[in-house]
């Protein structure tokens, strides 16, 4: 799963890669085209609680990666190659400059995150409307003078983006449109940027209290959708994360920071993507695995090793609540909270799994 960063140069994007990243990626540079990717663990209190239950060898969270892009806005990146980076990503997290600054003046002379957003989004809904004014002209041809039947699906592909083409001209985003997931699904493979789901990170500078008025604007200028806000003081937390475990607690004492708003940020651009996490627990290794919410579990199996769903037999599920009141796999078991489940059983979010298989 990928997030891909976006956001007016200079609005932070590489710093807040940095904080969520741990990395140490260079800032300021307004360096067009460099390329900065990581994966992060995604912090999950369930997943702490029940590795301390098992004592295990190894823990292995969900992870998702970043994607920080420099110089994907503006009329030369509509032409390149570097939006089409973006178009692969799963979720955006939108940067919006919410800091001051005597030393890095804001290029347009002052701050204000909604003119912000709404100039990134119109930029972002234009690189759309090339993609979808293309494709329209095309289906156009192929259909109206092919006369295709009209069962074609490709009708209804044709109507739905020549729906778009109003919004995207004002700089409106399609996820504002409230699609259906069918009509998602045929969307799927243009990309379309302002049609992912976005999580827009407001960078505080170092003075959080800035944002508290600003999230509530910034959400009702978002038009709606699939769409979350939230605070980041993202060059202090760039800092921290360049210290060790011990010296940061330390740091964020003095500071009064109780905890970080980078562990917040990943939590939520995952919970954005609607996925779920499932758990497998043991002396060996407790471990989150990302599925689809829905999935059934001999996909669940699946995600694990492909044998576990060729020879699935059954899985004994545990609710993650169940399990931690009880203590452990056993005694859900003697205590009754241990479900066996088939097949097509939707695996839901915090189920601690075990599969049983026969290849
Ligand atoms: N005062 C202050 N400066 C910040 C903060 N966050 C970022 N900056 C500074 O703003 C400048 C731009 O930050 P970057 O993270 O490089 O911004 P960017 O969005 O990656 O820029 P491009 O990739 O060039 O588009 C850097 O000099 C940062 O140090 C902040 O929270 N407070
Ligand atoms: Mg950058």
């Amino acid at each position: 799963m990928e997030i891909g960063l976006a956001g007016l140069p200079g609005c932070g994007k590489t710093t807040v890669f940095n904080a969520l990243a741990e990395q140490h990626a260079e800032v300021g540079g307004f360096g067009a085209g460099e390329i900065h990717r990581a994966t992060v663990r995604v912090p999950d209190e369930r997943l702490t609680r029940l590795s301390a239950m098992f004592s295990p060898r190894k823990t292995t969270p969900a992870e998702v990666r970043y994607l920080d892009i420099a110089g994907a806005l503006g009329a030369e990146a509509r032409q390149s190659a570097v939006l089409g980076q973006l178009r692969n990503v799963d979720e955006l997290l939108h940067v919006v400059r919410a800091f001051e600054s005597d030393v890095h003046p804001h290029p347009r002379g002052s701050v204000d995150p909604r003119r912000d957003y709404r100039e990134t989004t119109a930029e972002l809904a234009l690189a759309d409307l090339i993609v979808v004014e293309r494709r329209v002209e095309r289906l156009q041809r192929e259909l109206r003078m092919g006369k295709a039947a009209s069962s074609n699906p490709q009708w209804r592909e044709l109507e739905l983006l020549e729906s778009f083409i109003p919004a995207l001209q004002e700089g409106r985003a399609i996820r504002t449109l409230g699609l259906s997931p069918a009509d998602r699904r045929i969307l799927r493979p243009y990309g379309l940027l302002t049609e992912k789901p976005e999580l827009i990170v407001l960078n505080t500078g170092d003075d959080p209290s800035l944002a508290r008025g600003l999230e509530g604007p910034l959400q009702a200028a978002s038009g709606g959708g699939p769409i979350r806000v939230c605070s980041l003081a993202a060059r202090l937390e760039s800092e921290l994360a360049e210290l060790r475990e011990d010296e940061r607690r330390e740091f964020m004492v003095d500071l009064g920071i109780e905890e970080l708003g980078r562990d917040r940020v990943i939590a939520l651009s995952y919970q954005l993507l609607d996925l779920i996490s499932f758990f497998t627990v043991g002396d060996d290794e407790c471990r989150a695995w990302t599925i689809e919410r829905g999935s059934p579990a001999v996909d669940a199996a699946g995600v694990i090793h492909s044998d576990l769903a060729r020879g699935f037999i059954r899985g004994e599920v545990v609710r993650y609540e169940d399990l931690v009141a009880t203590g452990g796999m056993t005694e859900a078991r003697r205590a009754g909270v241990l479900r066996v489940e088939g097949k097509a059983y939707p695996v839901q979010d915090g189920d601690i799994v075990h599969f049983l298989f026969n290849v």
